[in-house]
């Protein structure tokens, strides 16, 4: 794949992958069963410029591209699924709709830390009552005074926990369905805002997913986030760049499971020979590796697409789809190469397994993409 990547981009995959093995990976089974990653991770990958990738110098990010943001995610990611959900909601579920729709005195007061990971945001969005049909949701904004009253609850909200900052999703007009939801900026601190449940989860769980309980929260108006009413586009907008990061988190589990399978396969003997000389496991291994080429390049196609401002509603959908889909299946072969052992602790895989099942969930489920990419394709012909 280094074939056609810039200087720039092979320089920063060399340095993320530095990073991620002697910082990240040593600590990843201990962020696992402790449930938490260390602030001191996420202060570290904010000077490197990675928790706001594509975000301009000028407001505290890397000033790099989407093909840059899909490199960083893949190598953090095949060292640790958790910490790389903390950078993916940080990076295009938080910094990039405050950089596209932000005024700039949200971009000064929010981005400029955010970006930096001085401050770290979380995307709340999901209701218990909505979570594909996102135009059900509830939580209602009320103009009152100089600003707004939010009153609702948010559910499974990443990093909901740590976050300084919430993007949030509100109805402000009942009656114009999804074209009166609008999105607003709180702070955590605001009265009326407080966590309530946290989700006990089967996989990364490093990174908290938590409720959000909205209590007559009053928010100043300058804290609404583009217009009234584009609550929905600004979110199906940003999906569209976070499935492309969840596509990277991906394809970076994918390629951890395949390293950990040909590794393992090379040194385990059975039937007196390391069994990376049979046949049924070189065929896993070879599906497992052209899975995840053909994975990798449909999401560097949809960051090179976003990066040259071309429509990529459809390509983004297709990479995360199938991307999430390779992971699920390299984990899974690559737990059946290391046979009984992969099932235990001793080895990465069964947390390779675990976190690799939420990528078909989250910001959008399989079955979503498909419909995106039907819809998408119907509108082309
Ligand atoms: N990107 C940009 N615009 C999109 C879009 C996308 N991916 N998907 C839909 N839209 C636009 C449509 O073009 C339409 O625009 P107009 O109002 O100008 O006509 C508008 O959004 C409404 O689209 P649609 O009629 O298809 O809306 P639906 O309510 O039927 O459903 C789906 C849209 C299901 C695609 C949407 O709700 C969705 O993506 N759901 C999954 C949500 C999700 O990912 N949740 C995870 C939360 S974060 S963990």
């Amino acid at each position: 794949m280094n074939l056609y990547l810039t200087e720039e981009q092979k320089m920063l995959q060399q340095v993320v992958r530095k990073f991620a093995s002697d910082k990240i990976r040593p600590l990843s089974e201990k962020i696992d069963a402790a449930g938490d990653i260390p602030s001191s991770l996420t202060d570290e990958m904010g000077g490197l410029g990675l928790m706001g990738i594509t975000i301009p110098e000028e407001y505290g990010g890397g000033g790099m591209d989407t093909v840059c943001y899909v490199i960083a995610m893949e190598e953090i990611a095949s060292a640790c699924a958790s910490t790389s959900t903390i950078v993916t909601v940080n990076n295009s579920l938080i910094c990039e709709p405050i950089f596209r729709y932000g005024t700039e005195a949200q971009k000064k007061k929010f981005l400029t830390h955010l970006a930096k990971g001085e401050m770290l945001g979380c995307f709340a969005l999901t209701e218990a009552g909505a979570g594909s049909d996102v135009a059900a949701i509830k939580t209602s904004a009320v103009k009152e005074g100089d600003g707004y009253v939010l009153n609702g609850s948010k559910l499974f909200v990443s990093n909901g926990k740590r976050a300084q900052v919430v993007i949030v999703f509100a109805v402000t007009d009942a009656d114009k369905e999804h074209r009166g939801i609008s999105v607003f900026i709180v702070e955590k601190k605001t009265p009326g805002l407080s966590i309530g449940r946290t989700e006990e989860k089967l996989g990364i769980k490093g990174s908290e997913t938590v409720e959000l309980i909205f209590e007559m929260c009053r928010i100043p108006k300058e804290n609404l986030l583009g217009q009234e009413g584009e609550g929905f586009k600004i979110a199906m907008n940003t999906l569209d760049m976070g499935r492309i990061g969840i596509a990277a988190q991906s394809v970076g589990i994918a390629q951890a499971c395949l390293d950990e399978a040909t590794q393992y396969s090379q040194k385990r003997v059975q039937f007196g020979k390391p069994i990376a000389q049979l046949q049924a496991i070189q065929f896993m291994i070879a599906d497992m590796a052209m899975e995840i080429e053909a994975a990798r390049l449909l999401t560097y196609r949809a960051a090179y697409m976003k990066d040259r401002e071309l429509k990529f509603i459809k390509e983004s959908s297709m990479a995360k789809l199938y991307a999430s889909e390779t992971a699920n299946r390299c984990a899974y072969k690559a737990l059946q190469i290391h046979g009984g052992y992969g099932y235990t602790k001793d080895f990465h895989l069964e947390r390779y397994y675990r976190d690799a099942r939420v990528t078909t969930l989250y910001e959008g489920t399989s079955e979503i993409q498909r419909l995106t990419i039907a819809k998408e394709l119907m509108k082309d012909i």
